[in-house]
């Protein structure tokens, strides 16, 4: 028997899955790494939600317990954070990720748990954790984050054009797990080009855009203070402050990469609708930050069904209708 076919998709024919090297996802949904993903209780509070997939917070090989409180404040359109890396170390990490994945393999379940997010504060602290990855059964996405802005002291790694060659040259050396890479935001098309060309030398999974835009600062106006403790006030500026640059590098990345190399985007994600842009500028899957810290992980419910009736309303029956193919104007 034939179906009736109705100008628009029902609901259980539209398919939200998401691909990702090996995986699927049932849906492009992941926390951006540093947002409800410290520790177990987070993590697996993230696990509990719609997300399609979790990415553990950036680990460096100690444990550490970051900048000065308070370091996160929420802005009339975003945030401003200089948490300054606190993580439970590496270590840790691996472990809980593993276990996650054998405790769903024993349920039959597909984990969500297929990314650790790494930061070293040196190139060769980035090698040193890459090697003891690569001696793991952890077979998934490694995050490597060559953009943190708060350290004190510690540049930006994606800012610096030759010594991001020279680290991924040295890891790709012996590295031989899927690799993404997580980069600042670039503001200048011949950056775009002059990191997409250095990208293109390696067999990365993919490319993360946007982190934080770096060492904003914010001000109590009645206090005359900056908002947060560390450095002055400076720090990384999340949320719909930052959506249209984010748009523009992952735009920026998706037309420049190998395609082999897969592009995620991240930055100002409130809505589906804020989504459904992501993908037509080419991301693979999308990540949320500023808003998961202010909603909860409920949020990815009411993001994945406002997605859902955006795709219904303009017939798109699964993301790669329209994924990458944004217009521009003739
Ligand atoms: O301060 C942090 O822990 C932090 N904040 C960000 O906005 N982006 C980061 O990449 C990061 C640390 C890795």
């Amino acid at each position: 028997m034939t179906k009736e076919t109705t100008p628009h998709h029902s609901s259980e024919s539209i398919d939200l899955t998401a691909h990702l090297g090996r995986f699927t996802f049932s849906n492009c949904l992941m926390n951006a790494s540093g947002v409800y993903c410290f520790d177990a209780d987070e993590l697996n509070e993230l696990n509990q939600s719609k997300a399609g997939a979790i990415v553990t917070k950036s680990a460096t090989v100690e444990k550490r317990t970051g900048n000065p409180e308070p370091r996160y404040a929420t802005l009339t359109h975003g945030s401003i954070n200089s948490m300054g890396l606190p993580n439970l170390g590496i270590d840790y990490y691996i472990d809980f990720v593993l276990m996650a994945q054998l405790d769903d393999q024993a349920k039959e379940k597909d984990s969500k748990f297929r990314f650790i997010s790494v930061s070293g504060l040196s190139p060769s602290e980035n090698i040193d954790i890459l090697q003891k990855i690569q001696g793991t059964p952890y077979q998934d996405f490694v995050e490597l984050n060559l953009s943190c802005p708060n350290v004190i002291g510690e540049p930006q790694m994606g800012y610096n054009f030759s010594a991001t060659r020279r680290l991924l040259e040295q890891v790709f050396s012996f590295y031989t797990k899927p690799l993404g890479v997580k980069l600042p935001p670039y503001f200048d098309l011949v950056h775009f080009d002059q990191m997409a060309t250095i990208l293109n030398e390696f067999p990365l999974a993919y490319v993360n855009v946007i982190n934080s835009i770096g060492n904003g600062l914010a001000i109590d106006t009645e206090t005359e203070t900056a908002v947060i403790k560390p450095k002055n006030g400076f720090g990384g500026i999340g949320g719909d402050y930052v959506k249209h640059t984010a748009l523009a590098n992952v735009k920026g990345f998706y037309d420049r990469l190998d395609p082999t190399i897969k592009v995620i985007g991240t930055g100002g994600v409130e809505s589906g609708e804020d989504v459904f842009q992501h993908l037509l500028c080419g991301a693979s899957m999308v990540q949320i930050g500023t808003s998961l810290h202010e909603e909860g992980p409920e949020i990815f419910e009411r993001i994945e069904r406002e997605l859902h009736d955006i795709m219904a309303s303009k017939n798109y029956k699964t993301i790669d209708d329209f994924r990458g193919k944004l217009k521009s104007l003739m």
